[in-house]
């Protein structure tokens, strides 16, 4: 099979086990911010489930830019972009989603 696993490195140059430097695998998410560690560059999120990857849990996530925490704080809800290889896993964008609350009423603060 190794000769299979070379035409297909030589076919597509990526992540079929045989460069030095292996593409990232991109995986999506979304949660809720439980707290910004801003000094640790990062964050723990009570994330849903990312299929083929993990299961819904509470986790801390490293940050690749630390401007990425900068408009997050607990109780947002977000959805994120993870990049993955063997070594590192780092969360490299996030957004802040609408959540439709169901007793909101447009209180006045
Ligand atoms: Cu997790």
């Amino acid at each position: 099979m190794k000769t299979f696993s070379l035409i297909l490195c030589a076919l597509f140059g990526m992540s079929v086990g045989c460069g030095p430097v292996p593409a990232p695998e991109i995986l999506t998410g979304e949660g809720i911010v439980e707290k910004v560690v801003i000094p640790d560059r990062r964050v723990v999120v009570a994330h849903e489930d990312i299929p083929g990857f993990m299961d819904a849990m509470t986790m801390s996530f490293e940050v690749n830019k630390p401007s990425l925490l900068h408009n997050l704080k607990s109780g947002d809800h977000i959805r994120f972009t993870l990049e993955r290889t063997k070594l590192t896993l780092y969360l490299v964008a996030v957004e802040k989603i609408a959540v439709p609350t169901a007793e909101g009423k447009g209180g006045s603060d």
